[in-house]
């Protein structure tokens, strides 16, 4: 835990650094995975399987049995869970559903922009420590809600062979179309060549270690789309003097717990709070059982007293955190001056983790600086927006003589004759 207490701003730019990854070259080794997966489809996904995974499969595909099999093995409250989960996550992303709506930007042009969804797509979920099948809900929800027709998922098998029983269900009830048991680079190269049982898809979704984020970024050479850079989770919690320094360490922890490259930070303008929360971190800390990952992820972690709320948002909009929680007692004063973040949780009671799981807001968020620049994952994530016009005859006439004078003027006079002939042929007519 690194603490700080009214820090000058010129060190600000050092507090807002993310700690730095050891990104080691990967390019030539995920171009040497995508040309195995290439040249030997679903052989090569097996003997990857083998090699990393140590399991000897015969088949990459999930089976129907497989899929049926994992309802029986998960507990009826932890369905009744993911189904409630799935409702919020519905009703929000359906709620981004817009209508087409028609502009007549002159008299007689007609311009509108109508959705496509993404025909196929690709959900990667990772094997490791958790399995999170949060992230299949936030997901395949929207995709089928988007209507995008081919929902493919991978994921690496578990040493037995099998996938995480609450994974297949959530996949199923959500609308996947086919599950894959493979993992790594390899699964991003294979949803991006296609194999024999593998579709290639046109989008690659989803979280991974560092191969699965340097194979995503490698599948952009084949115009795969991939939903957004990737980094480490992060919190940063504002509090006031009425925070309650048991939620805010609670929340911190949340995040610290999912690895230990996450980080978060903590500021507050309230003395006894900012002592009372580094005092029940600590404390928290000792009953988690990933406490591993947690300590390390806090080592990076800033705790920082400022003087103002103000001067508080100022440091969270240039950090730009993937998750800002405002445990302030006026945070509807304050929602304005939030520039930067991926998702916001205002006031005391809301946790991070109500938008990992169920309030319905996605939690596929941007991290590592680029909630400057990035929005987190929506329904809009899943189609294209085409634009259609139609100008009358009328319409070219009222705005053909702009086109032709702007034409002229970059010297492209075909450009102009497209519409001049039409002006021309009309005048001929009358
Ligand atoms: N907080 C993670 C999402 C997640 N949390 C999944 C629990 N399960 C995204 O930043
Ligand atoms: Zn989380």
């Amino acid at each position: 835990m690194k603490i700080n207490t009214y820090p000058q701003r010129e060190s600000w730019s050092e507090l807002i650094k993310r700690p730095v990854l050891r990104r080691e070259k990967l390019t030539k080794l995920i171009a040497e995975i995508f040309k195995e997966v290439e040249q030997n489809g679903d052989q090569a996904l097996l003997d990857f399987n083998k090699k990393f995974d140590g399991t000897e499969l015969k088949n990459i595909k999930v089976s129907e049995e497989e899929i049926e099999n994992a309802e029986s093995l998960i507990s009826n409250e932890l369905k009744e869970a993911i189904q409630k989960a799935k409702e919020n996550i519905t009703k929000f992303h359906t709620s981004q559903i817009t209508e087409i709506e028609k502009i007549e930007t002159t008299k007689g042009v007609v311009c509108w922009r109508e959705n496509r969804a993404i025909e196929k797509i690709g959900i990667y979920i990772p094997g490791g420590t958790a399995p999170l099948f949060s992230t299949v809900l936030m997901l395949a929800i929207p995709a089928q809600l988007a209507g995008c027709k081919e929902i493919i998922l991978c994921t690496p098998p578990d040493k037995t062979g099998n996938i995480n029983p609450a994974i297949l269900y959530t996949a199923k009830l959500c609308g996947v179309t086919k599950i894959f048991k493979t993992g790594g680079a390899q699964a991003v190269a294979a949803m991006t060549l296609g194999t024999e049982s593998i579709p290639n898809v046109y989008k690659i979704f989803g979280p991974g270690n560092q191969y699965v984020v340097a194979a995503k970024e490698f599948a952009q050479n084949y115009n795969v789309a991939i939903d957004m850079p990737a980094g480490p989770s992060e919190v940063l919690v504002i509090a006031d003097q009425q925070a309650i320094p048991e939620f805010c360490a609670a929340d911190l922890l949340s995040q610290a717990e999912h690895g230990s490259d996450s980080q978060v930070i903590f500021l507050s303008t309230d003395e006894e709070v900012f002592n009372q929360t580094i005092k029940e971190t600590k404390k928290q800390l000792q009953e988690l059982p990933r406490s591993e990952f947690t300590k390390e992820a806090l080592k990076n972690s800033h705790f920082i007293l400022l003087n103002t709320i103000d001067e508080a948002l100022e440091f969270s909009n240039l950090y730009a955190p993937e998750h800002l929680i405002l445990a302030l007692e006026d945070f509807e004063k304050h929602i304005p001056e939030i520039q930067n973040a991926g998702s916001v949780f205002l006031g005391n009671y809301s946790c991070e983790s109500a938008g990992d799981y169920a309030s319905g807001t996605n939690h596929t968020l941007p991290t590592n600086g680029f909630a400057k620049n990035y929005s987190g994952v929506s329904l809009d994530s899943f189609v294209k927006k085409i634009t259609f016009q139609n100008l009358s005859q009328k319409g070219l006439q009222n705005l053909g003589k702009t086109i032709e004078i702007m034409a002229e003027a970059e010297g492209l006079f075909a450009h102009k004759n497209a519409v001049s002939i039409r002006l021309k042929q009309e005048n001929e007519r009358v």
